[in-house]
Protein backbone atom coordinates (compact mmCIF):
# COMPACT_ATOMS: atom_id res chain seq x y z
CA UNK A 1 0.00 0.00 0.00
CA UNK A 2 1.29 3.14 -0.75
CA UNK A 3 -0.15 7.04 0.11
CA UNK A 4 0.31 9.59 -2.82
CA UNK A 5 -0.42 13.71 -2.35
CA UNK A 6 -0.88 15.68 -5.03
CA UNK A 7 0.60 18.92 -3.68
CA UNK A 8 3.22 19.96 -3.65
CA UNK A 9 4.95 19.11 -6.51
CA UNK A 10 7.61 17.39 -6.54
CA UNK A 11 4.95 14.32 -5.51
CA UNK A 12 5.34 13.08 -2.15
CA UNK A 13 4.45 9.44 -1.96
CA UNK A 14 4.75 7.09 1.40
CA UNK A 15 5.19 3.59 1.08
CA UNK A 16 4.10 1.45 3.76
CA UNK A 17 6.54 -1.15 4.15
CA UNK A 18 6.68 0.45 7.54
CA UNK A 19 5.01 2.43 10.04
CA UNK A 20 4.41 6.64 9.72
CA UNK A 21 4.74 8.93 11.53
CA UNK A 22 2.06 12.29 11.59
CA UNK A 23 3.03 14.66 14.11
CA UNK A 24 0.22 16.49 15.93
CA UNK A 25 0.31 20.84 15.27
CA UNK A 26 -3.12 21.74 17.60
CA UNK A 27 -3.51 25.56 16.65
CA UNK A 28 -6.26 25.89 19.49
CA UNK A 29 -5.87 27.96 22.24
CA UNK A 30 -7.65 25.21 24.53
CA UNK A 31 -6.36 21.90 22.95
CA UNK A 32 -6.22 19.32 25.70
CA UNK A 33 -2.60 18.16 25.53
CA UNK A 34 -0.42 21.21 24.74
CA UNK A 35 -2.08 23.72 26.07
CA UNK A 36 -1.98 26.60 23.41
CA UNK A 37 1.76 26.65 23.15
CA UNK A 38 1.87 26.67 19.09
CA UNK A 39 -1.21 28.96 18.40
CA UNK A 40 1.48 31.73 17.78
CA UNK A 41 2.75 30.97 13.95
CA UNK A 42 6.47 31.31 15.09
CA UNK A 43 5.91 28.89 17.52
CA UNK A 44 4.45 26.54 15.04
CA UNK A 45 7.00 26.57 12.55
CA UNK A 46 9.81 26.05 15.12
CA UNK A 47 7.19 23.19 16.14
CA UNK A 48 6.71 21.75 12.93
CA UNK A 49 10.60 22.23 11.76
CA UNK A 50 11.23 19.77 14.96
CA UNK A 51 8.69 17.08 14.02
CA UNK A 52 10.33 17.05 10.77
CA UNK A 53 13.96 16.56 11.88
CA UNK A 54 12.61 14.22 14.56
CA UNK A 55 11.47 11.63 11.65
CA UNK A 56 7.50 13.26 10.86
CA UNK A 57 6.35 12.31 7.62
CA UNK A 58 3.02 13.97 7.69
CA UNK A 59 1.96 16.86 9.82
CA UNK A 60 -1.47 17.39 11.32
CA UNK A 61 -2.57 20.59 11.60
CA UNK A 62 -5.94 21.43 13.23
CA UNK A 63 -7.66 24.80 14.53
CA UNK A 64 -10.63 22.90 16.50
CA UNK A 65 -10.49 21.10 19.43
CA UNK A 66 -12.05 17.25 19.03
CA UNK A 67 -11.59 16.84 22.82
CA UNK A 68 -14.67 15.44 25.09
CA UNK A 69 -16.57 18.77 25.75
CA UNK A 70 -15.08 20.61 23.56
CA UNK A 71 -16.86 23.98 21.77
CA UNK A 72 -17.54 23.95 18.59
CA UNK A 73 -16.28 27.14 16.40
CA UNK A 74 -17.15 28.34 13.17
CA UNK A 75 -15.53 27.60 10.38
CA UNK A 76 -14.13 31.07 9.59
CA UNK A 77 -12.78 31.30 12.81
CA UNK A 78 -10.92 27.37 12.25
CA UNK A 79 -9.73 28.75 8.94
CA UNK A 80 -8.23 31.82 10.54
CA UNK A 81 -6.16 29.79 12.72
CA UNK A 82 -5.10 26.77 10.06
CA UNK A 83 -4.53 28.88 7.07
CA UNK A 84 -1.93 31.24 7.77
CA UNK A 85 0.16 28.46 9.48
CA UNK A 86 -0.68 26.16 6.35
CA UNK A 87 1.06 28.55 4.01
CA UNK A 88 3.71 28.94 6.26
CA UNK A 89 4.57 26.10 6.09
CA UNK A 90 4.76 25.31 2.69
CA UNK A 91 6.87 28.21 2.68
CA UNK A 92 9.84 26.07 4.67
CA UNK A 93 8.98 22.76 3.34
CA UNK A 94 6.74 20.14 0.88
CA UNK A 95 5.93 17.36 4.03
CA UNK A 96 2.64 16.09 3.34
CA UNK A 97 0.26 18.34 5.79
CA UNK A 98 -2.93 17.02 6.47
CA UNK A 99 -5.90 19.20 7.29
CA UNK A 100 -7.86 17.97 11.02
CA UNK A 101 -11.40 19.08 10.27
CA UNK A 102 -14.70 18.25 9.73
CA UNK A 103 -15.85 21.50 8.15
CA UNK A 104 -16.43 20.94 4.13
CA UNK A 105 -15.56 25.23 3.81
CA UNK A 106 -11.93 24.39 5.91
CA UNK A 107 -11.06 21.53 3.89
CA UNK A 108 -11.83 23.41 0.86
CA UNK A 109 -9.65 26.62 2.36
CA UNK A 110 -6.76 24.18 3.65
CA UNK A 111 -6.15 22.34 0.39
CA UNK A 112 -6.46 25.55 -1.56
CA UNK A 113 -3.29 26.85 0.83
CA UNK A 114 -1.17 23.87 0.48
CA UNK A 115 -2.49 21.17 2.55
CA UNK A 116 -2.76 17.35 0.83
CA UNK A 117 -4.55 15.08 2.65
CA UNK A 118 -8.31 15.05 5.01
CA UNK A 119 -8.20 13.80 8.45
CA UNK A 120 -11.88 14.12 9.37
CA UNK A 121 -13.24 12.44 13.14
CA UNK A 122 -16.70 12.82 11.81
CA UNK A 123 -15.79 10.76 8.47
CA UNK A 124 -17.04 13.00 5.99
CA UNK A 125 -20.45 13.12 7.54
CA UNK A 126 -21.15 17.00 6.81
CA UNK A 127 -22.57 18.42 3.92
CA UNK A 128 -20.65 18.03 0.65
CA UNK A 129 -17.59 16.43 2.29
CA UNK A 130 -16.83 13.76 0.31
CA UNK A 131 -18.05 15.15 -3.44
CA UNK A 132 -15.47 17.38 -1.87
CA UNK A 133 -12.92 14.74 -1.57
CA UNK A 134 -13.72 13.07 -4.57
CA UNK A 135 -12.69 16.39 -6.64
CA UNK A 136 -9.89 17.87 -4.53
CA UNK A 137 -8.11 13.71 -4.91
CA UNK A 138 -6.18 13.74 -1.92
CA UNK A 139 -6.11 11.24 0.68
CA UNK A 140 -8.61 11.44 3.20
CA UNK A 141 -8.19 9.59 6.94
CA UNK A 142 -12.18 8.37 7.89
CA UNK A 143 -12.52 8.04 11.53
CA UNK A 144 -15.04 6.17 13.51
CA UNK A 145 -16.81 8.41 16.22
CA UNK A 146 -20.08 7.84 18.24
CA UNK A 147 -21.40 11.01 19.03
CA UNK A 148 -20.39 14.52 18.63
CA UNK A 149 -17.30 15.39 20.57
CA UNK A 150 -19.38 17.70 23.22
CA UNK A 151 -21.65 14.66 24.51
CA UNK A 152 -19.43 11.70 22.81
CA UNK A 153 -18.31 10.57 26.05
CA UNK A 154 -21.36 10.66 28.25
CA UNK A 155 -23.03 7.18 27.32
CA UNK A 156 -21.26 5.36 24.83
CA UNK A 157 -23.21 1.88 24.07
CA UNK A 158 -22.26 -0.53 21.93
CA UNK A 159 -23.01 -4.76 21.71
CA UNK A 160 -19.92 -5.45 19.94
CA UNK A 161 -17.89 -2.48 19.44
CA UNK A 162 -14.91 -4.01 17.21
CA UNK A 163 -18.13 -5.26 14.71
CA UNK A 164 -19.48 -2.14 14.82
CA UNK A 165 -16.53 0.05 14.13
CA UNK A 166 -15.81 -2.45 11.28
CA UNK A 167 -19.17 -1.65 9.63
CA UNK A 168 -19.52 1.83 10.01
CA UNK A 169 -16.09 1.95 8.43
CA UNK A 170 -17.14 -0.32 5.59
CA UNK A 171 -20.56 1.86 5.11
CA UNK A 172 -18.34 5.00 5.27
CA UNK A 173 -15.80 3.38 2.46
CA UNK A 174 -18.88 2.65 0.15
CA UNK A 175 -19.88 5.92 0.43
CA UNK A 176 -16.60 7.23 -0.50
CA UNK A 177 -15.79 4.61 -2.94
CA UNK A 178 -19.59 5.94 -5.29
CA UNK A 179 -18.70 9.42 -4.73
CA UNK A 180 -15.79 8.76 -6.68
CA UNK A 181 -12.87 9.06 -4.22
CA UNK A 182 -10.22 6.71 -4.99
CA UNK A 183 -9.65 3.79 -2.91
CA UNK A 184 -5.88 4.55 -2.54
CA UNK A 185 -6.83 7.64 -0.85
CA UNK A 186 -8.96 5.94 1.77
CA UNK A 187 -6.92 5.44 5.48
CA UNK A 188 -9.40 3.98 7.86
CA UNK A 189 -9.40 5.03 11.98
CA UNK A 190 -11.25 3.22 15.02
CA UNK A 191 -11.21 6.51 16.53
CA UNK A 192 -9.93 5.74 20.13
CA UNK A 193 -11.41 7.81 22.61
CA UNK A 194 -14.39 9.08 20.61
CA UNK A 195 -17.48 7.83 21.70
CA UNK A 196 -15.58 4.69 23.70
CA UNK A 197 -15.20 4.06 27.32
CA UNK A 198 -11.86 2.57 28.42
CA UNK A 199 -13.22 -0.99 27.71
CA UNK A 200 -13.91 -0.40 24.37
CA UNK A 201 -10.61 1.19 23.30
CA UNK A 202 -8.60 -1.81 24.95
CA UNK A 203 -10.99 -4.09 23.03
CA UNK A 204 -10.22 -2.04 19.79
CA UNK A 205 -6.64 -2.01 20.77
CA UNK A 206 -6.41 -5.68 20.93
CA UNK A 207 -8.36 -6.70 17.93
CA UNK A 208 -6.59 -3.92 15.70
CA UNK A 209 -5.83 -6.44 13.19
CA UNK A 210 -9.36 -7.28 12.11
CA UNK A 211 -9.60 -3.62 10.48
CA UNK A 212 -6.52 -4.89 7.80
CA UNK A 213 -9.15 -6.77 5.71
CA UNK A 214 -10.94 -3.51 4.90
CA UNK A 215 -8.16 -2.85 2.65
CA UNK A 216 -7.27 0.42 3.84
CA UNK A 217 -3.98 1.98 5.60
CA UNK A 218 -4.70 1.72 9.29
CA UNK A 219 -4.31 5.27 11.15
CA UNK A 220 -4.12 4.90 15.05
CA UNK A 221 -4.23 7.81 17.26
CA UNK A 222 -3.55 7.22 20.76
CA UNK A 223 -1.12 9.71 22.21
CA UNK A 224 -1.52 10.93 25.25
CA UNK A 225 -5.05 9.88 25.70
CA UNK A 226 -7.39 9.17 28.44
CA UNK A 227 -7.52 5.45 28.01
CA UNK A 228 -3.24 5.67 28.94
CA UNK A 229 -4.44 7.84 32.01
CA UNK A 230 -7.01 5.25 33.00
CA UNK A 231 -4.74 2.10 32.98
CA UNK A 232 -1.24 4.09 34.60
CA UNK A 233 -3.65 6.27 36.88
CA UNK A 234 -1.81 9.40 34.99
CA UNK A 235 -4.37 12.02 35.32
CA UNK A 236 -2.17 14.64 33.92
CA UNK A 237 -1.53 14.06 29.89
CA UNK A 238 2.29 15.71 31.01
CA UNK A 239 2.68 12.24 32.48
CA UNK A 240 1.52 10.20 29.52
CA UNK A 241 4.75 9.60 27.14
CA UNK A 242 5.69 6.17 28.71
CA UNK A 243 2.33 5.15 28.15
CA UNK A 244 1.73 6.71 24.46
CA UNK A 245 5.18 5.08 23.42
CA UNK A 246 4.29 1.70 24.73
CA UNK A 247 0.86 2.15 22.67
CA UNK A 248 2.48 3.51 19.59
CA UNK A 249 4.91 0.23 19.43
CA UNK A 250 2.26 -2.00 20.14
CA UNK A 251 -0.14 -0.35 17.39
CA UNK A 252 3.18 -0.56 15.03
CA UNK A 253 3.68 -4.64 15.65
CA UNK A 254 0.01 -5.03 14.92
CA UNK A 255 0.67 -3.25 11.65
CA UNK A 256 -0.91 0.11 12.19
CA UNK A 257 0.57 1.91 8.98
CA UNK A 258 0.36 5.85 10.83
CA UNK A 259 0.75 6.91 13.72
CA UNK A 260 -0.69 10.36 15.20
CA UNK A 261 1.77 11.66 17.26
CA UNK A 262 2.69 14.58 20.04
CA UNK A 263 6.08 12.93 20.66
CA UNK A 264 7.58 12.17 17.24
CA UNK A 265 11.49 11.66 18.54
CA UNK A 266 10.51 9.42 20.96
CA UNK A 267 8.24 7.50 18.53
CA UNK A 268 10.49 6.95 15.92
CA UNK A 269 13.21 5.45 17.77
CA UNK A 270 10.70 2.88 19.22
CA UNK A 271 9.25 2.28 16.08
CA UNK A 272 12.80 1.95 14.87
CA UNK A 273 13.57 -0.85 16.95
CA UNK A 274 9.89 -2.26 16.32
CA UNK A 275 10.78 -2.58 12.87
CA UNK A 276 14.36 -4.50 13.52
CA UNK A 277 12.21 -7.21 15.60
CA UNK A 278 10.00 -7.34 12.77
CA UNK A 279 12.71 -7.91 9.58
CA UNK A 280 14.73 -10.25 12.08
CA UNK A 281 15.00 -13.92 11.01
C1 LIG B 1 -7.92 14.97 15.45
N1 LIG B 1 -7.78 13.72 16.16
C2 LIG B 1 -7.72 13.53 17.50
N2 LIG B 1 -7.60 12.23 17.79
C3 LIG B 1 -7.58 11.58 16.60
C4 LIG B 1 -7.50 10.23 16.23
O1 LIG B 1 -7.43 9.26 17.13
N3 LIG B 1 -7.51 9.92 14.93
C5 LIG B 1 -7.61 10.89 13.98
N4 LIG B 1 -7.63 10.51 12.69
N5 LIG B 1 -7.70 12.19 14.28
C6 LIG B 1 -7.69 12.52 15.55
Amino acid sequence: MKLTFPSPPPLQSIEFDKPCIMGILNLTPDSFSDGGLFVKKDNALIHVTQMINDGAQIIDVGGESTRPGAKEVSADEECSRVIPVIEAIREISNIPISIDTSKTEVMHQAVSSGASMINDVNALRADGAVELTAKLNVPVCIMHMQGQPRTMQHTPTYVDVVKEVKNFLKERIDVCLKAGINQNNIIIDPGFGFGKTLEHNLSLFKHLEDFENLGCPLLVGVSRKSMIGAVLDKPSVDERLNGSIALATLAAWKNANILRVHDVKETAEALKLCQAVKEAK
